[in-house]
């Protein structure tokens, strides 16, 4: 290994990727037995039995397989806790008819969206025409979900976000950390828990030599060129991608998938997603069950003791096949900031979990995501061949309240386009609400709101255009739209840390009860937020373990 590649823990090297790539972890028995008995489970390879049964009893229930979960069930089951963790999407353990367990992003099928006929793609035209297409109806990996004033991009299936990211894991800087979590010590933060989530995730660097001499960067150099030459600070950016593997997907050794275009819809190669890491560790102990196709739809006390736990069993059109009722001890909520966010509004508008505060449901940010396209000269390709996974971002946080990834276009063809993808300061905070007419949670939240991250934004393609005589692409958006406006893919808050919840995630009035994912996080987190929702369950696991198992 080349000594630019951070925290990478010994089990992750390429060997350990190859291991883990065909990992099932789809169910696996609970309790000593289980551990006893489970050799595959050694191995990082949990063996596939029945999903949960109704009216069994667990002593923790996990609800949701993203980063807070993985962290929560792997740190209790390393402490010897049997952990059963329910999730709504696919195993993704299966190749379909093609081979693949996933499809491409620019052959969208049936696999690619949650329970949608038609495609909803985040960037939804090309040169002024829509490129959404029809789809089957299916439990995809990607979920693009609608309320009244912007669509929230989720990942469904075991893994969570991590199946669908583009993994980049970013530390904030340490001066803005106060602004992320102003109530934990960042001391601790910075030197044990972002490291462990770091090293947990097998985070790693491009290798700048390789990064300057490749075709498939092309587009970041010239990012880069251009930020440079308007005065902008220009940041590699880590990520949880095989770089070692990226390097043999050039070389024509390996299947290509960031260099094939695989992004959104899932990564064939390549990613460490959380499959490939915590879960795979998780697995490993014996003590982790995984059931997916299941929807968690309540939590209440149950009458001797702990919490009855309602839920849905799915088939792969989104049909209910059963309901199960079962009984945990203690429950985490780890369904990510809108999936936690829905069931406790919902839970305590209905009287299930009637002590919960009044701060659940609020505190609910977008990350400031705002996207956009700048029309380069005809000197300045962006390349034919472009990675799909971001190595590099631009800085204008401290003057301009924007970080921008360099954001790749891979179409294929060139198209002499810039691409970004900003996280900006916007200070707007939506709230979650209980809507009994309708049966279902809404998010407040107002399209004008975007305006601020705008601005921010422009503080940095603005100074660039005008240094380089360039325009904004208007084409991509919709016909004459700018900025991709509609939408987050890093949905934060919503189950508040010290608001909704204790300083731990302990949700008041109701012991036992836990949050666990970005939902605990208000709103921003000033760069992209995986390692912080790692590095926050990391810490929040390692101080109730102790106090409260
Ligand atoms: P998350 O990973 O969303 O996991 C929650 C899980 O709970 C999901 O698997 C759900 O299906 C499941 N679930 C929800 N409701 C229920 C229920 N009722 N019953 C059972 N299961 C349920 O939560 N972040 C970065 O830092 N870097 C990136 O490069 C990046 N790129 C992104 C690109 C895309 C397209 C998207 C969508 C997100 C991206 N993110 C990125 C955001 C990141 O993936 C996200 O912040 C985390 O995944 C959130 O982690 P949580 O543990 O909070």
């Amino acid at each position: 290994m080349r000594d630019h590649r951070s925290a990478a823990t010994p089990d992750l090297t390429r060997r350990g990727f190859i291991a883990g790539a065909g990992t099932v972890l789809g169910v696996a028995a609970l309790g000593d037995r289980a551990a006893a008995d489970a050799p595959a489970a050694r191995s990082g390879v949990a063996p596939a039995i029945a999903p949960i049964a109704s009216g069994a009893r667990v002593p923790v229930l996990v609800i949701g397989t993203g980063y807070g979960g993985a962290v929560a069930a792997l740190r209790l089951a390393e402490a010897g806790i049997p952990v059963h963790m329910v999730e709504m999407g696919m195993a993704w353990d299966t190749p379909g008819p093609d081979g693949k367990v996933f499809c491409g992003t620019l052959q969208p099928d049936h696999r690619s969206y949650w329970l949608r006929t038609r495609t909803k793609a985040p960037l939804n035209y090309f040169i002024g025409f829509p490129i959404d297409r029809d789809i089957p109806r299916y439990t995809g990996v990607l979920d693009a979900e609608e309320f009244a004033g912007i669509t929230v991009y989720q990942g469904r299936g075991v893994g969570g976000g991590s199946l669908v990211n583009g993994g980049m894991a970013v530390t904030p800087r340490r001066e803005n950390f106060a602004s992320v979590l102003p109530t934990v010590n960042a001391e601790e933060m910075y030197s044990v828990y972002y490291p462990r989530a770091n090293a947990g995730l097998g985070v790693g660097a491009v290798d700048p030599a390789w990064f300057e001499s490749t075709p498939w960067y092309q587009y970041a150099r010239v990012g880069r060129k251009h930020a440079q030459r308007s005065g902008f600070p220009f940041v590699f950016v880590s990520d949880v991608y095989d770089w070692d593997y990226m390097e043999a997907e050039a070389a024509g050794t390996v299947p290509k998938s960031a260099l094939a275009g695989e992004i959104l819809y899932g990564n064939n190669h390549g990613k460490r997603s959380l499959q490939r890491t915590y879960l795979a560790r998780a697995a490993a102990t014996g003590r982790v069950a995984v059931t997916p196709l299941h929807k968690v739809t309540s939590v209440a006390p149950a009458s001797g003791g702990g919490y009855t736990v309602l839920m849905e069993q799915l088939d792969t059109t989104g049909a209910v096949v059963a309901t199960k009722a079962l009984t945990a001890d203690r429950v985490f909520f780890a369904a990510g900031s809108v999936g936690t966010s829905k069931l406790l509004v919902k839970l305590k508008a209905t009287g299930a979990l009637p002590r919960l505060n009044d701060e659940v449901g609020r505190g609910w940010g977008d990350n400031g995501n705002v996207m956009c396209g700048r029309a380069n000269h005809m000197w300045d390709p962006t390349g034919t061949r472009q990675s799909t996974i971001p190595c590099a971002g631009i800085d204008n946080w401290a003057a301009g309240g924007a970080f921008a990834e360099v954001a790749p276009l891979p179409t294929g063809i060139e198209t002499y386009a810039s691409f970004y993808l900003s996280i900006t300061a916007n200070p707007h905070r939506a709230r979650f609400t209980w809507n009994a007419a309708a049966g279902r949670v809404d998010l407040d939240w107002q399209t004008a709101w975007k305006q601020p991250s705008i601005t921010m934004a422009r503080s940095i393609f603005d100074k660039i255009n005008s240094t380089e005589g360039t325009i904004y692409r208007t084409d991509l958006f919709g016909a004459y739209k700018i900025w991709g406006d509609h939408l987050t893919y890093h949905p934060l808050g919503g189950a508040v840390l010290d608001r909704a919840t204790d300083n731990l995630g302990r949700l008041p009035g109701h012991p036992g009860l836990y949050v666990i994912d970005g939902s605990l996080i208000p709103g921003n987190t000033t760069v992209n937020p995986l390692v912080t929702i790692t590095a926050l369950a990391e810490r929040n696991i390692a101080k109730l373990l102790p106090t409260d198992f």
